[in-house]
């Protein structure tokens, strides 16, 4: 039985367009619980969090944007992602745009390290969020978090992140726009990137299946942090950075189901819908059927296949 975990994440400061904070009310009218809800997963709603009193942050870069709301919320989220993997549950975020995974695998990565595990990331992104606070030209802390988890410099004015991620151990898939600081970040690591070409030439199944049996020769824990623009416009249109060439609703599905035959992921964001942009909440339920496919949801039960 999975103890199912759902923590509203109603945070809008990763970046400047408003609408974010509505996802967890969003996912609960699309009707996430009921989603996950069989004989196989429990599933209890912890609520939404709430933004501490905040502490002044300064950072050298000034464009940055909402700094201190930012690591306000990431420590709050930090604390109740260990709390959830703590009491034995598989804790699922509900965004919140993505600056929340500063904070979500930040919990899973101190959980990790209590239970002497290595903690292993799929970012399932259009963007590779490889930024520092002192490289975005943007100044939206959304685009900084697997930097942050990454280990990079940086990130003085955060709480130092606990066990930061070797690259060996991170993988980008749906990758397919990556600013020029981030190009030049990435290519001196050895990040497993998946960008839409590797897709299109060799398919999800393949480079996904390499990165799982990884995760499983070493006994990883597997955070895994879906954002919607993941997932191609036509089909996901609810989200302020829309890029074409993304992935297909069965693509999708097929890395959700692969997932969930692999047994190893043990926490999950969801990240950068903003229910304001949608059209009449097909963003919103695609994000819950996708969570429904990880829980093991299947159109029809064919027999057990090898991993
Ligand atoms: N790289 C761009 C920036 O830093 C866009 C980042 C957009 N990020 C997200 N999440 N939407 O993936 O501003
Ligand atoms: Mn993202
Ligand atoms: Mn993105
Ligand atoms: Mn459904």
């Amino acid at each position: 039985m999975t103890r199912t975990i759902l923590i509203g994440a109603p945070i809008d400061s990763g970046q400047k367009r408003p609408g974010c904070l509505m996802g967890p009310a969003a996912y609960r009218v699309a009707g996430i619980a009921k989603e996950i809800a069989s004989e196989l997963h429990s599933v209890e709603d912890w609520g939404d969090l709430a933004l501490p009193a905040l502490r002044p942050a300064v950072c050298d870069n000034p464009v940055v944007h909402q700094l201190a709301e930012t690591i306000g919320w990431s420590e709050v989220l930090s604390a109740r992602v260990d709390e959830a993997l703590t009491a034995g549950g598989f804790p699922i975020i509900m965004g919140g745009d993505h600056s929340l995974a500063l904070g979500s695998a930040a919990g899973a990565a101190r959980y990790a390290q209590k239970q002497n595990r290595p903690l292993y990331l799929l970012w399932l992104d259009a963007h590779s969020d490889f930024h520092t606070p002192l490289t975005t030209t943007s100044g939206n802390l959304h685009g900084t978090p697997l930097a942050y988890i990454n280990g990079r410099d940086g990130f003085d004015a955060f709480p130092p992140f606990p066990a930061p991620v070797p690259a060996q151990r991170i993988c980008m898939f749906g990758i397919r726009s990556v600013d020029p600081a981030e190009q030049a970040a990435m290519q001196e690591r050895d990040i497993f990137i998946n960008d839409m070409r590797v897709i299109d030439e060799r398919g999800i199944v393949a480079p996904l299946r390499e990165f799982l049996t990884r995760c499983r020769d070493e006994d990883g824990m597997l955070h895994v942090s879906l954002d919607v623009d993941f997932l191609d416009p036509s089909i996901a249109p609810a989200v302020g950075t829309t890029v074409p060439g993304g992935t297909t609703f069965r693509e999708a599905h097929l890395v959700m189901e692969l997932l969930h035959e692999s047994g190893l992921v043990t926490s999950l964001d969801l990240v950068e819908l903003n229910p304001f942009l949608d059209d009449r909440g097909m963003t919103a339920r695609l994000m819950v059927d996708l969570v429904g496919s990880l829980m093991g949801k299947k159109v029809f039960d064919r027999p057990t296949r090898s991993k």
